[in-house]
């Protein structure tokens, strides 16, 4: 069986990167493990208790309650769904800006509730006129973007929470990619900033934890209650996740990289990402290029789409926008000489 071949040394596009060594070794002796059944895995269950308690001292939130998910998607699933379950309405409505995740679609698609899109303004962010005007009184959620994932922007998340107040809505934040850049900055993003009532916040992608380990977190344990369903012939009584069986290698990576990396590993590796960022703006910018201005390490670039596609024929893994921009994400793996190399291979491409 093979490998993926780039092994990471060509990959711009993605939001998921190279394991740390001891979130490895950890999924590896977990790998046969299921935090879904508590009462026959104990050990990978107080783990996940453990990761649990770590998201919630990087999301600013008190008393941390919330899962292992497997992935930013699970969690935005069930944070519509907390929502949709908390709300006194006949047909609910989430109201999200244009920049969130497709993965609100799928939740929207599955639990019966209106998505209303709103537009984003000239910075990427959530336009909050437009969502004061689409919010009402059957308004189950509003969705907050930290860290989006075509721009890396991060929508006001304190003022979104006063409108779903006004409405007795939640407000739910993804920061599933942003999440573990977030701590450093001076955004006002978490719980301890905005009455956030949910979160999405993935160890598997800034955290540098193995795949599957998204987070769910919520500011009230009453609120994962509204997920729970019985579970007759398991030894514990009631499950709130989505998933029933999940990955036990996925906890115990989670618990593995925080332990090792929060906060300084992840504070340098931080400030290694943003470098890179603005090296790669500033190099793209100097080659004439439109720039969307990387406010956390994501740079967007008007680059035509025959270059696009001739760089990835050269074997870079490289992503667009939905309005064609090139896309790169300085993830842990990406390194000033990769970057250098990508550019390299740019300047020789464009005879301009
Ligand atoms: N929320 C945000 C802000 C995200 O960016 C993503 C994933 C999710 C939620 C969903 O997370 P999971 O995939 O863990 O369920 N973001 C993109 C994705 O759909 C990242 C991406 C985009 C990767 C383009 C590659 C690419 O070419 O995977």
């Amino acid at each position: 069986m093979q490998t993926e071949p780039q092994a990471f040394d060509r990959v711009l596009s993605s939001m998921c990167t190279e394991p740390h060594p001891v979130a490895r070794e950890a999924a590896e002796r977990f790998l046969a493990t299921n935090p879904g059944d508590p009462g026959t895995y104990p050990t990978v269950s107080a783990l996940e208790d453990e990761a649990i308690a770590m998201l919630g001292e990087i999301a600013g939130l008190e008393e941390p309650s919330g899962y292992i998910a497997g992935g930013g998607t699970e969690a935005n699933i069930q944070a519509v769904r907390i929502a949709r379950e908390r709300a006194d309405a006949t047909r609910p409505n989430v109201v999200m800006p244009e920049s969130a995740h497709f993965s609100f679609r799928k939740a929207a698609d599955l639990l019966g509730v209106d998505l209303r899109v709103v537009p984003t303004d000239d910075r990427y962010r959530a336009d909050l006129g437009a969502v004061r005007a689409a919010v009402d009184d059957d308004t189950a959620a509003v969705i907050g973007v930290a860290g989006s994932t075509e721009y890396g922007r991060v929508d006001p998340i304190p003022e979104l929470g006063e409108i779903a107040r006004s409405v007795d809505a939640t407000l739910h934040v993804d920061a599933a990619w942003g999440g573990f850049v977030l701590p450093f900055t001076d955004y006002e993003w978490n719980f301890s900033h905005a009455p956030v009532d949910t979160m999405a916040i993935d160890p598997h992608k800034m955290g540098q934890a193995a795949v599957p380990a998204g987070g769910l977190l919520v500011r009230d344990s009453a609120l994962l209650d509204e997920l729970a369903v019985d579970t007759p012939y398991l030894e514990s009584t009631s499950q709130a996740t989505l998933t029933g069986t999940r990955s036990g290698a996925g906890v115990a990576s989670a618990v593995a990289a925080m332990e090792e990396l929060w906060p300084s590993g992840y504070r340098s590796q931080y400030v290694r990402s943003r470098n890179n960022a603005e090296w790669l703006a500033d190099a793209l910018e100097k080659r004439g290029y439109d720039v969307v201005d990387p406010t956390l390490p994501l740079v967007a670039a008007d680059v035509p789409r025959s270059t696009f596609d001739a760089l990835r024929a050269k074997g870079w893994r490289i992503s667009r926008t939905a309005t064609d921009e090139l896309r790169i994400v300085c993830m842990p793996h990406v390194t000033r000489e990769m970057l250098a190399s990508f550019v390299g291979d740019l300047d020789r491409l464009e005879v301009r």
